[in-house]
């Protein structure tokens, strides 16, 4: 039996056990995972990997793929090739390939298609962006469900969700908002004006924390005159949320302890930053940080507080909106721009006009099929690697496990890139896992944990150059629109966004009187796209819903870049519907 870490883009971080046939089962004694895996892990083996490395679609070896690449990098002027790494696996090594790419002088894509947007805002705020673990939940007597979907992405944490009051904030009728004592099934984009309405009517309330506001925080005053100048009738038309409503929500929190637990969903817009300052701002007016059970958890900065030995002065470029067409060598790893970038007509377009690409991989997908190169990696089975989570305090070894000749690992194909261009030799794989563990661990009930988390997230300090929590006091937010609908994206429970089973269909509400299985036409003015649809009674009438990894999940999305934190902005568009004939 051996030990490791679940590798995906996911909260939850699970420990597993595997046996000798590779079987993977949750690891029971451990406190987050509690012997529970997801549909990802449990049908691990059963999806069709990169098995052979291919050139122009024939097959070759790993070796000959290798040297492949070699020569078109040593016959590249650097400055015209392009490293993108996605988000596959969130193991600390992964990123270690970026250090040749830096030495180099490749352009590196910077930026993210996650949550930075949300992450700057709660920089800006408090200094640094630490989870909300399961284990400081369960002492929370309120939570709130503000855009983040936990039965989808996050289940790991709905033991502890039991027997709350629950308030749920989203504009799908999310399973949560059938056991919620408050469904708040908000206008998308409406949640920064719902949390300066909700700081307005605390404020004539008088139910701001003073002690906790004159001791940990600053700018407060700034922040009250800046909220009480906007009209109330405003900040209730631009949520869509009535005073009625408003005051339910205050009377459940009045006095509690409460959890906001924050998700992608109310930051995929260009003003994504201030959304969370916002709701940032609202908790630290009730005191609601550095307590027990309290706290505003968002997708944390997994790192926080550890060495990043991969990291390295580089020019970089946008992510979010990098064009791929500029480059003679373009080297994606771990990611599927083609299906998970905004505005993929635009990707592809690049992709195709780039002079060779490499797609450095697991699964065949949309990427892969315009590579000119793929080169299969390793699986977390099969490389030594290290698991910091993004939604709680545990850390991960994941040891390697198996072996598997045809593919390399990141830390390989990277040890083999040095040498071919005689810069530098690394150090054994498990030299900087161990020191990474080693910059900022601890050990609690036997298991390794963050240090950061050996008291609760801000209970000492806030990590701004204050030490205070800084409220805000202005944002910037123009989008109109006079299209019809908002397109949400979200996550799918068989999909890790696209790796896995992805959904086919276009999910509208019932109000359009649509047969399932009917042919619409979405347009957003500079593109369309023909989609199969079904009926969703979760959804609001001026919504329609794809979920990632979806073939056709991008095409309408845009071609933007949040106002901070360099980020994409998938739902800054609104679309028009047209049903196809016949
Ligand atoms: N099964 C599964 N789990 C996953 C993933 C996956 O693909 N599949 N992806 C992983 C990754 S990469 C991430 S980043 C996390 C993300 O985890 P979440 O943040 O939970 O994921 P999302 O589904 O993007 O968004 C959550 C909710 O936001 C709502 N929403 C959309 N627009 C708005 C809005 O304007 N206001 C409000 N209040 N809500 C809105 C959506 O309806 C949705 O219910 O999940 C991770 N876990
Ligand atoms: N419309 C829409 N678009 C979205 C989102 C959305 O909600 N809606 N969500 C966004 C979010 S939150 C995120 S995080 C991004 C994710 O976007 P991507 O990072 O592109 O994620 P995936 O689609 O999961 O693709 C990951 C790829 O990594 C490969 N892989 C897996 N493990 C390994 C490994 O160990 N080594 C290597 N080399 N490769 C590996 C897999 O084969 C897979 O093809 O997408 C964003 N795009
Ligand atoms: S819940 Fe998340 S961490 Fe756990 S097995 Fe599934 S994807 Fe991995
Ligand atoms: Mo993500």
């Amino acid at each position: 039996m051996f030990k490791t870490t679940c590798p995906l883009d996911c909260f939850d971080g699970c420990s597993i056990e595997v046996d000798e046939n590779l079987k993977l089962k949750g690891e029971k004694s451990h406190p987050i995972t509690q012997g529970y895996l997801c549909h990802h892990l449990t049908n691990y083996h059963k999806f069709p990997r990169v098995q052979k490395a291919s050139y122009n679609a024939k097959q070759i070896s790993k070796e000959e793929a290798f040297e492949i690449l070699k020569e078109k990098l040593k016959s590249s002027n650097p400055q015209k090739t392009l490293y993108f790494k996605g988000s596959g696996n969130l193991g600390s090594m992964q990123s270690i390939t970026r250090k040749f790419f830096a030495l180099y002088g490749s352009d590196v894509a910077k930026g993210s298609l996650c949550e930075d947007a949300g992450a700057a805002g709660i920089e800006e705020g408090r200094g640094a962006n630490l989870a909300l673990s399961p284990l400081h939940v369960k002492d929370a007597e309120v939570v709130i469900l503000w855009g983040r979907n936990p039965s989808v992405t996050n289940s790991h944490m709905l033991p502890v969700l039991k027997g709350k009051k629950i308030i749920v904030i989203d504009p799908v009728k999310i399973d949560f908002a059938h056991k919620a004592d408050i469904f708040i099934q908000i206008r998308p984009r409406g949640d920064i004006y719902l949390a300066m309405l909700l700081a307005r009517i605390a404020y004539m309330e008088e139910m701001e924390d003073k002690e906790f506001i004159e001791q940990r925080c600053e700018n407060f005053d700034y922040f009250c005159d800046f909220i009480n100048a906007i009209p109330i009738q405003k900040l209730v038309e631009k949520s869509g949320v009535d005073l009625v409503k408003a005051g339910e929500i205050l009377s459940l929190i009045r006095g509690k302890k409460v959890s906001f637990l924050v998700g992608l969903g109310v930051q995929k817009y260009a003003h994504g930053h201030s959304v969370l300052r916002a709701i940032d701002s609202l908790a630290a007016m009730l005191g609601l940080f550095g307590k027990e059970g309290c706290g505003v958890g968002y997708i944390a900065d997994s790192g926080f507080g550890f060495s990043s030995p991969f990291k390295a002065k580089v020019k970089s470029v946008l992510l979010p909106t990098v064009d791929f067409g500029k480059y003679d060598v373009v080297f994606i790893q771990g990611g599927n721009p083609a299906n998970q970038m905004p505005c993929t007509p635009k990707v592809k377009e690049g992709l195709k006009k780039a002079g060779f690409v490499v797609y450095f991989g697991l699964h065949e997908n949309e990427t892969s099929k315009l590579a000119d190169l793929i080169i299969p990696a390793k699986s977390f089975l099969e490389k030594e690697d290290l698991k910091l989570s993004y939604g709680h305090e545990y850390i991960g070894y994941m040891p390697k496990i198996v072996e598997n000749s045809e593919a390399f690992s990141e830390y390989e194909l990277t040890q083999k890139l040095l040498d071919a261009f005689s810069f530098e030799t690394l150090k054994e794989e498990k030299e900087y896992i161990q020191e990474i563990v080693n910059s900022n661990s601890t050990q609690r009930d036997g298991r390794l944990i963050s240090k950061t988390f050996m008291q609760l997230p801000y209970e000492k300090e806030f990590y701004t150059s204050s030490g205070k929590f800084e409220f805000f006091d202005d944002f910037y937010d123009d989008f109109e629109s006079e299209k019809a609908f908002f397109l949400l994206s979200t996550k799918w429970n068989k999909s890790l966004n696209s790796q896995f089973i992805t959904d086919e269909f276009l999910h509208v509400p019932l109000s359009l009187g649509l047969e399932d299985g009917s042919l619409v036409t979405l347009d957003n003015g500079e593109y369309s796209c023909k989609f199969v649809v079904k009926n969703d009674e979760r959804l609001r009438d001026d919504c329609l819903l794809l979920h990632s990894g979806h073939k056709d999940a991008n095409v309408l999305t845009p071609h933007l870049v949040s106002q901070e934190g360099d980020c994409a902005i998938f739902q800054e568009i609104k679309v028009d519907l047209k049903v196809c004939d016949g």
